[in-house]
């Protein structure tokens, strides 16, 4: 006999009060580059009071922090972060409240990797690579950061122009040799996406290639999934949870997408998806204190003012991830064993359609965070005074 789908609800609801203490517990990493001007190939927009320097950048990550309590950590990338003193930029950042997390490598804005890098023929060309990785775990060790993630723009743009074969055994090759120089407690979290700026063919196309290499190097390469890494009408939640059933999400760069890697704000395009990605999560202890899955958004801010676009941001996540706690997952599994079709759809579906933003207003005010950190910061002045103190705004690196 099927359960009773409205008494399931009614009786299952799991309360706001239940998962608090959970989601006290969530830290979402920032990028340093959605700080920065960025754009497309066809124009980058200034915003006013963009950073200028890396502790700029630092400092609005901070501010994001203030407001919210979410995002502890900022991420790096190499070498559009590049200072002589990295345990300087550390205590700058510690000076801040936050810590300096991942470091991004970057191998796709040099002439020399115009056919490739950690895949291309040219060994030169592959120790230039693994070496700007060497100096990247150098800075890890400097900044105290875990994670080293590669995300490579590696490819082809035309069938016949590379040896598919040969470019994977050559990146076996190489990040085996980037991977043998991690220390202790650091990691490899290797990217993927399915094209652009290669056309044809990229060497990480899918969370399968990413896989196979990070299984090969070893238990402390895990995958990074970035969520406008898919082709359109790709189960994401599939892969997030396939990936915590082998044990290798190592991480999130979180976006959202309507057409390509657009890196818009987390959860603006699709709600739904986020949600469904965030029970899966939840669902494959991915969430917690015990859970090796890092958070990190991966966004640019194109039109909109980064600081608050970075707090809608995390905000979005919390809010998501509220709602995916709130699912009474036994309920779930009950209604899942029985058949009850429509049933367990309804217990998902109720947990997304609850409206967590008053409890969370509550709860920020309890824990000394304003009620509404989008109001408050637009209340502050602190944007205006930012475009009055600085000039000439840098840009992010992307759309350079
Ligand atoms: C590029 O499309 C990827 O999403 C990268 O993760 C990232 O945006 C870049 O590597 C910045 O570090
Ligand atoms: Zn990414
Ligand atoms: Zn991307």
């Amino acid at each position: 006999m099927l359960p009773d789908l409205k008494r399931l609800i009614e009786e299952s609801t799991v309360a706001f009060a239940d998962i608090a203490d959970q989601l006290a517990g969530q830290a979402i990493e920032l990028p340093s580059w959605a700080f920065g001007n960025s754009g497309t190939r066809f124009r980058v927009f200034g915003t006013p009071g963009t950073p200028r320097t890396v502790q700029e950048k630092i400092a609005d990550a901070a501010k994001v922090h203030e407001l919210t309590g979410l995002a502890p950590t900022v991420a790096l990338h190499i070498p559009w972060d590049q200072v002589d003193d990295y345990a300087a930029l550390g205590r700058f950042a510690g000076d801040h409240g936050l810590r300096l997390g991942t470091v991004n490598s970057n191998t796709f804005q040099d002439d020399l990797y115009k056919f490739g890098s950690l895949t291309h023929t040219d060994e030169a060309v592959r120790r230039k690579a693994v070496e700007h990785h060497f100096e990247c775990i150098e800075i890890m060790h400097q900044t105290g950061s875990q994670d080293l993630k590669i995300w490579l723009a590696d490819g082809t743009n035309y069938p016949g122009q590379g040896d598919l074969r040969g470019r994977q055994d050559r990146l076996a090759e190489s990040l085996q040799t980037i991977y043998d120089r991690l220390g202790d407690g650091q990691r490899l979290v290797l990217e993927y996406k399915f094209f652009e700026p290669a056309f044809y063919h990229t060497d990480v196309p899918d969370w399968g290639t990413s896989y196979a290499h990070v299984s090969a190097l070893g238990e402390r390469a895990m995958v990074c999934l970035d969520t406008g890494h898919h082709a359109p009408g790709t189960n994401i939640e599939f892969i997030v949870a396939q990936l915590l059933r082998l044990g290798k999400l190592g991480s999130f760069d979180f976006n959202s997408r309507f057409y390509a890697d657009d890196d818009l704000i987390v959860g603006a395009a699709d709600p739904f998806q986020l949600f469904r990605i965030l029970h899966e999560v939840v669902r494959g202890g991915g969430f917690g204190p015990d859970s090796p899955v890092a958070f990190m958004l991966d966004q640019c801010h194109n039109v909109e003012d980064k600081i608050p676009g970075q707090i809608r941001s995390v905000l979005n996540v919390q809010e998501m991830t509220a709602r995916a706690l709130l699912v009474d997952r036994a309920a779930l599994a009950t209604a899942q064993e029985a058949g009850d079709v429509l049933g367990a759809n309804g217990i998902l579906m109720d947990a997304f359609y609850t409206d967590v933003r008053p409890d969370l207003a509550a709860w920020r005010e309890s824990r000394g965070l304003p009620a509404d950190p989008m109001r408050s910061y637009a209340e502050s002045g602190h944007q205006q005074r930012l475009a009055a103190e600085r000039v000439g705004g840098a840009q992010s690196g992307w759309g350079a």
